[in-house]
């Protein structure tokens, strides 16, 4: 039988006002995405999650700053300031956030060397996470996405959903964006073009 899952992507203390990387209104969408969860046959979470030393982070690059890029073996990457990391405070869900339900929580980016915005794959476009494989397994053809932040990972992991086969949708009101040079913008239009259905 074909079921539909939430994925609730990196509702965390360090994307939300007062985090180490605070998307703006973060913590607004908290009740809109309770309301998701309630209404939602499975949930699954992801969780950002990074050692010490990361690599994305600008202070693992002596000489650069947050919000810089720098090309690495698997491409282009955007320094952050240290975010979620493994076990921190920042890195537990947003305090109000109903989580309970949730089936699976989705760690990513535990990698030193690499990055992983996407649910699904790591940011080289083929390490893969595991989700697909879990989802396939329980026959969920059918994803709505929300969480933070929708230019980065809700947008890579909407894009490799859909790449996968999954009809997949973002939930707009349940998600707020970094904008980094237009990044908000360019990553909506990117999904509509790849088949996402971004309402
Ligand atoms: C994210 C930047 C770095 C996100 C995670 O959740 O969108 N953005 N790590
Ligand atoms: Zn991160």
């Amino acid at each position: 039988m074909a079921e539909d899952a939430l994925i609730v992507i990196d509702m965390q203390n360090d994307f939300c006002p007062g985090g180490a990387l605070a998307v703006e209104g973060g913590d607004e969408i908290v009740p809109v995405v309770n309301r998701l969860i309630e209404r939602a046959r499975h949930v699954i979470l992801t969780q950002d999650w990074h050692p010490p030393g990361h690599s994305s982070f600008a202070s693992s690059h002596p000489g650069k700053a947050p919000f810089e890029t720098i090309s690495m073996p698997y491409g282009e990457q955007t320094l952050w300031p240290e975010h979620c990391v493994q076990g921190s405070a920042g890195a537990d869900f947003h305090p109000g956030l109903r989580w309970t339900s949730a089936e699976l929580v989705v760690r990513k980016g535990f990698r030193a060397e690499i990055d992983s915005y996407s649910a699904f794959f790591e940011n080289d476009h083929k390490t893969p996470t595991g989700l697909a494989g879990y989802l396939r397994e329980r026959g969920i053809t059918k994803l709505q996405l929300c969480g933070l932040a929708t230019d980065f990972c809700v947008a890579f992991s909407a894009l490799d959903a859909v790449a996968q086969g999954f009809s997949t949708s973002v939930v707009l009101d349940a998600c707020r964006g970094i904008d980094l040079n237009g990044s908000l913008a360019a990553m909506i239009e990117r999904m509509r073009q790849a088949g996402v259905q971004v309402g």
